[in-house]
């Protein structure tokens, strides 16, 4: 399914911070959803319109990242140094890190405007539960400081660096990442959890798209829905012994699932290198770093 339908349209009408002028510019590629959200790709928006509407309305954007153990030495400064380039030059910015060793934090020199608060989390034993507890933590921040000075929240892993301009044409309620491996896969065969017992599953014939953990975001509120839902959800396995495949992700994924994301970002809002050139894929904006998994991981 390709073009733009009518929806896209009205919501183009509707969302101001789209900045979604020329969704037809990208006749290649899907630039709407079957429920109306754009998915935005390079040169489907105007980023001076989408800069211009949301300094009017003197934002503050949270952007929260874990670094815990060793991803804090091997991640985090790149991860940060990108950002002042690259994220939401020219709004305001809070960053939110959340570590066991808030000394271990490198000082990172901060543009105008922007400011880095550091969170103490105890280090899970599995990094499984590394993942799994970024989720209550959220919710718990969302509900504090975090809550009251951001309007709208992004939440990134920390294995990644900025590449481009990831600005406010990126905004919107709720904000869903298209996982660059599996966004041209059909949705029988996307790794969704699939065991009925678990509170992620879905069956063969669910599924919009297969989203990524590693960028989610939207408004306060929005994001208080999505990390109690699957903090729940990671709960109720839990109780049952259970442990759905992608972890936090798969119950993301269930979540986008019951309440679909307002927006939908490309894949080259979150590239993964290894996978090659794509035409389809112009100026990724984050790129993944490689996978050391046998260094990392137990
Ligand atoms: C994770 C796996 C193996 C060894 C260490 C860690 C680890 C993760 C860690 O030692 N310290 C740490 O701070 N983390 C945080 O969890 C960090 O922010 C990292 O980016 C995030 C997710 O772990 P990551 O990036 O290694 O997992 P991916 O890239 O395979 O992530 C996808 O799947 C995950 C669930 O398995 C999450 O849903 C993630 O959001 C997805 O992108
Ligand atoms: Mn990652």
């Amino acid at each position: 399914p390709m073009g733009v339908c009518p929806s896209a349209i009205m919501s183009l009408l509707r969302d101001n911070f789209t900045g979604v002028l020329h969704p037809w510019a990208r006749p290649e590629v899907l630039t709407c959803t079957s429920w109306g959200a754009p998915i935005i790709w390079d040169g489907t928006f105007n980023p001076d319109i989408a800069q211009q509407v949301a300094g009017q309305q003197n934002l503050t954007i949270g952007l929260t990242v874990f670094a815990v153990g060793r991803y804090l030495e091997k991640y985090l400064a790149r991860f940060l140094e990108s950002a002042e380039q690259h994220f939401m030059v020219g709004q305001h910015v809070v960053y939110y890190v959340f570590t066991e060793r808030p000394a271990a934090v490198p000082q990172v020199a901060l543009g105008r405007g922007r400011r880095l608060r550091v969170e103490r989390v105890v280090q899970e034993r599995r990094w499984q539960d590394v993942s799994m507890a970024r989720m209550r933590t959220l919710h718990a921040a969302l509900g504090g400081r975090l809550g009251r000075e951001a309007h709208f929240v992004f939440c990134m892993d920390v294995d990644q660096h900025f590449s481009n301009a990831f600005g406010p044409e990126t905004l919107a309620d709720s904000v869903a990442q298209l996982h660059a491996w599996h966004y041209r896969w059909p949705r029988w065969f996307l790794p969704y959890e699939r065991d009925v017992r678990s509170a992620a599953a879905l069956s063969r014939s669910e599924g919009d798209f297969y989203y990524h953990a590693a960028v989610f975001g939207g408004s306060v509120a929005a994001l208080r829905r999505l990390t109690a839902h699957c903090t729940r959800g990671l709960q109720r396995d839990r109780a049952l012994g259970l442990e759905a495949r992608w972890h936090d992700e798969s119950h993301l994924n269930k979540f986008f699932w019951l309440h679909k994301p307002a927006k939908v970002l490309s894949p080259e809002f979150c590239w993964s290198p290894e996978i090659g050139w794509r035409p389809e894929v112009h100026r990724p904006r984050l790129l993944w770093a490689p996978k050391e998994y046998a260094l990392v991981r137990d």
